[in-house]
């Protein structure tokens, strides 16, 4: 069955110059790239994003480091869709723990524990539908996927804009 996940790419992957080869290893999936876009993550968006961590110990840091106070203070965020796509991103991606992940996962690869003791696993893949659902919801608006992988309605707001000039 044809699902959608959430890759972002965190600071330290962007500091260290791995997006290309971070892209690469999750073009051996034959997956769909269906959104994309830098963003600067603000602490709502961090606090949102990670809720499910609030009560651990490492949470500020956590916090601080999807904010980019340690790299660039930049994500690169990606919606991978296709047959199987959580569970093939999640797979080339690995383990949670970087010391734990098999040594050729991205994480393997590229990630370290600081001596803050946070996981810099240099990305991040949903783990599951509900998940990704949140997470998409939370990162992208509808505008920004190329298909509607979730139901959309139109209301009307009256907001000002930024705009060219
Ligand atoms: P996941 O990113 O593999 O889904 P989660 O348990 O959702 O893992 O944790 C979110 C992020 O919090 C991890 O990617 C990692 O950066 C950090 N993290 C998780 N568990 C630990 C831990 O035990 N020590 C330090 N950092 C952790
Ligand atoms: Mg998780």
């Amino acid at each position: 069955m044809a699902n959608q996940t959430l890759v972002l790419i965190k600071p330290d992957g962007l500091k260290k110059s791995l997006t290309g080869n971070i892209l690469t290893r999750l073009s051996e999936t034959k997956l769909d790239i269906i959104a994309s876009k830098i963003v600067q993550v603000s602490r709502e968006l961090a606090l949102e994003h990670y809720q499910h961590m609030k009560d651990k110990p490492f949470f500020d840091e956590l916090i601080k480091y999807i904010m980019g106070h340690y790299h660039k203070k930049k994500v690169m965020a990606l919606v991978y869709w296709g047959e199987d796509a959580i569970n093939k991103v999640r797979q080339i991606c690995g383990s949670t723990n970087p010391e734990e992940a098999e040594t050729i996962s991205i994480r393997g690869q590229y990630g370290r524990i600081t001596t803050k003791g946070v996981y810099e696993n240099v990305m991040h893949a949903s783990t599951n539908e509900s998940e990704a659902e949140r997470e998409i919801k939370l990162w992208f608006n509808p505008d920004e996927l190329i298909i509607d992988v979730y139901p959309t309605k139109k209301i009307k707001l009256s907001k000002t804009e930024r705009v060219w000039t």
